[in-house]
């Protein structure tokens, strides 16, 4: 191919990942296969490699931007982000469209939309192409977050039409990633996020856009904040064209004649409420004509052509009649009110989590009594606070048991103060977690191996360890309650198959603290097979990137413990192969090994160079530590240079970093 051809092919396959990425992200209606997009990308990764002079900001491959940010910087919004008034009731409502009314002269027509409850943000293109982007903060000035941005992938880079426009939109996280991104957090032994609006503001906040990405954020855009041309006449008018241009547009909005059919508007919003997959604080109310909005004008913090109308969250009286403990698979203890059923918000709550021990003291939740409850997110039902004027004279307040409750070891306060943990690794409690863990679909991929299943297994003492799950016979299994012959047929060949499961999923099956999917696959590429991983002393564990000293002497515990060692052996003699993925042709000379760029290169983006690093099994970091392997200076590097050598840190040339990389490919 020649360098014309090369630039067409590279402009038709961001094309069309551009065309996918929106039947996926924001249709939520896919043409093609998961596979089959991964393909393109890689091809188009490849191309960009080889032809760096063709790379662009908007191109579907800069989703994720090579190294983390050190911090944030400030961003003035150029039109400001107002904030909305609120009001509770109807005749709140009424009076706010009396105001409208007397402002006009006359009646007009309202937009009704969801107001979701997430961060929002501003999105500015050039040309049709994402330039920047920047959290609201006080709605004058924010923060700029682009990398962050970028990894959204409901966000277009590249508009269909080269307009230059800047739109408003809510950054959320989606019900099922808060779900799943807290049970990684227990994984990891870290607290879990009360609910989605925070795990979104903080994941937006991180300073690793690789971290952003993995947690699936998306967003839903509501307003056009100023544009080259003229603005289409009406709100909703200015949605649809929002939607031409490619942007995930708030969803059900409607106009409505008067405030009345608003307000019936906004109760049927309310109604949908638990069916979302995104939380809302609300519904917001705006007058639609742009010609009527600017006749109402503003307040200096909020426009007077809107208003936000909060549901009131369900909340129900109820008494604690205990707390209970739960442990989990990593020895956390998390207590649990026990109440008397009540129903709220469509279902029939009789427990509520009281999070940790923190938690108890400062709401002062004790058995006895009466509370408020409401659904978190309308998902997790929690304590929203404690009816104090009812209390009994003879409540005490709650303690965290000294002993695990199942298995009577020693509890104790955790290092990282999350919480209180079962010191007895060995506790039945953890135990079965840890099985659960070991058959779930990121580890063994056991399908149909469910908590039931288990808890029989367990109990009947079919099994005392993962290893057991191996000799496990037909008809042991489908004398199980609800496991028929088919079923223990399907188990066991499930299992037979899992035997040869990668060297990084086994590692992760076993439930080593903080070592998650990422760690796992992270440490089986740099010791490939398990006699490698037991052996790497901690240095070379910590060495490698995102495994820190902690994680690294969590592993040399685990692999220290005889009953950890009894259970490697067993799966090596059931026939567990334990390899590594094979590695992608790619020679990963930089496993293990931190770069910091700095200064201008004299050929390279800086952000290519960074994918070349990783490429090859290498981090590129932002700031200059102990721990970075070489600083790659450009011209014009700062003190990041400075700060390499005072520390003695290699500081190479563009030239000689080239090399590095030709030598072992030359070979
Ligand atoms: C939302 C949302 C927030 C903004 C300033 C004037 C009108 N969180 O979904 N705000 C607005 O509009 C306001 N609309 C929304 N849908």
């Amino acid at each position: 191919m020649d360098k014309k051809q090369i630039a067409e092919r590279i402009n038709q396959l961001r094309d069309r990942l551009n065309y996918h990425s929106y039947r996926y992200y924001v249709e939520d209606n896919p043409e093609i296969s998961d596979r089959e997009y991964d393909m393109m990308l890689r091809e188009l990764e490849i191309l960009e490699e080889e032809n760096q002079e063709f790379i662009t900001p908007d191109s579907p491959t800069q989703r994720v931007g090579g190294a983390p940010a050190e911090g944030f910087v400030s961003f003035t919004h150029s039109v400001p982000l107002k904030s909305l008034g609120d009001v509770f009731s109807k005749e709140e409502l009424v009076a706010f469209d009396s105001r409208v009314q007397k402002a006009l002269g006359r009646g007009t027509v309202y937009d009704v939309e969801y107001k979701i409850d997430g961060l929002s943000v501003a999105l500015v293109y050039e040309n049709g192409v994402l330039v920047s982007g920047a959290t609201r903060g006080d709605g004058e000035v924010g923060e700029e977050v682009t990398q962050n941005l970028k990894t959204i992938r409901a966000i277009p880079l590249k508009l269909t039409q080269p307009v230059t426009i800047t739109v408003r939109g809510e950054v959320y996280m989606p019900l099922a990633s808060f779900l799943k991104l807290n049970e990684r957090q227990e994984e990891k032994g870290l607290p879990r996020f009360a609910n989605p609006r925070n795990a979104a503001a903080g994941t937006l906040r991180q300073l690793d856009p690789k971290i952003v990405a993995e947690r699936n954020l998306s967003i839903y855009i509501f307003n056009i904040q100023s544009m080259e041309g003229e603005m289409p006449p009406t709100h909703t008018e200015g949605l649809d064209y929002l939607k031409k241009l490619g942007f995930r547009v708030v969803p059900s909005y409607r106009t409505v004649d008067n405030i009345h059919a608003a307000f019936d508007e906004i109760e049927r919003l309310g109604e949908t409420r638990g069916t979302l997959d995104f939380d809302i604080d609300g519904a917001v109310v705006k007058v639609n004509a742009l010609a009527d909005r600017v006749v109402l004008g503003e307040t200096a913090k909020a426009p007077r052509w809107a208003m936000a109308y909060k549901y009131p969250p369900e909340q129900k009286e109820t008494k604690v009649i205990g707390v209970t403990v739960q442990v989990g698979r990593t020895g956390i203890l998390t207590p649990v009110a026990e109440l008397e059923p009540v129903r709220v918000a469509g279902s029939t709550i009789s427990r509520a989590t009281l999070h940790n021990a923190d938690y108890i003291r400062e709401k002062d939740v004790r058995v006895g009594d009466s509370v408020l409850i409401q659904k978190a997110g309308d998902i997790i039902p929690e304590v929203a606070r404690v009816l104090f004027e009812k209390r009994p004279t003879d409540t005490v307040s709650y303690e965290m048991p000294k002993v695990c409750p199942v298995c009577g070891a020693l509890t104790a306060r955790d290092e990282s103060g999350a919480g209180v943990r079962c010191t007895d690794s060995a506790c039945p409690a953890q135990l079965f977690r840890n099985i659960l863990h070991f058959v779930s679909r990121d580890a063994m991929d056991i399908d149909g191996m469910g908590e039931a299943i288990v808890e029989q297994l367990l109990e009947q003492k079919l099994i005392a360890s993962a290893a057991d799950l191996y000799a496990l016979e037909k008809d042991s299994l489908s004398s199980l309650e609800k496991l028929g012959d088919r079923s223990a047929q399907k188990l066991l060949a499930a299992l037979e198959k899992s035997k040869t499961q990668s060297l990084d999923r086994v590692l992760y099956a076993l439930g080593i603290r903080q070592v998650g999917q990422k760690a796992a696959k992270i440490i089986a590429k740099a010791f490939p097979t398990m006699e490698e991983v037991m052996a790497a002393d901690r240095e070379a564990l910590s060495s490698l990137s995102d495994i820190g000293p902690i994680t690294a002497d969590y592993i040399l515990e685990y692999f220290t413990q005889p009953k950890n060692k009894e259970l490697i052996e067993k799966l090596k003699a059931v026939g567990f192969t334990m390899q590594a993925e094979e590695n992608a042709d790619v020679p990963q000379i930089f496993l293990g090994k931190t770069f910091v760029l700095t200064g201008t290169l004299p050929t390279m983006e800086r952000a290519a160079a960074a994918a070349l690093i990783e490429k090859h099994g290498g981090k590129a970091s932002g700031s200059v530590s102990k721990k970075t392997s070489y600083v790659l200076a450009g011209e014009k590097a700062g003190s990041k240079l400075a700060k390499a050598q005072e520390l003695g840190i290699p500081v190479i040339t563009e030239e000689e970093f080239l090399q590095m990389i030709e030598k072992v490919e030359e070979k």
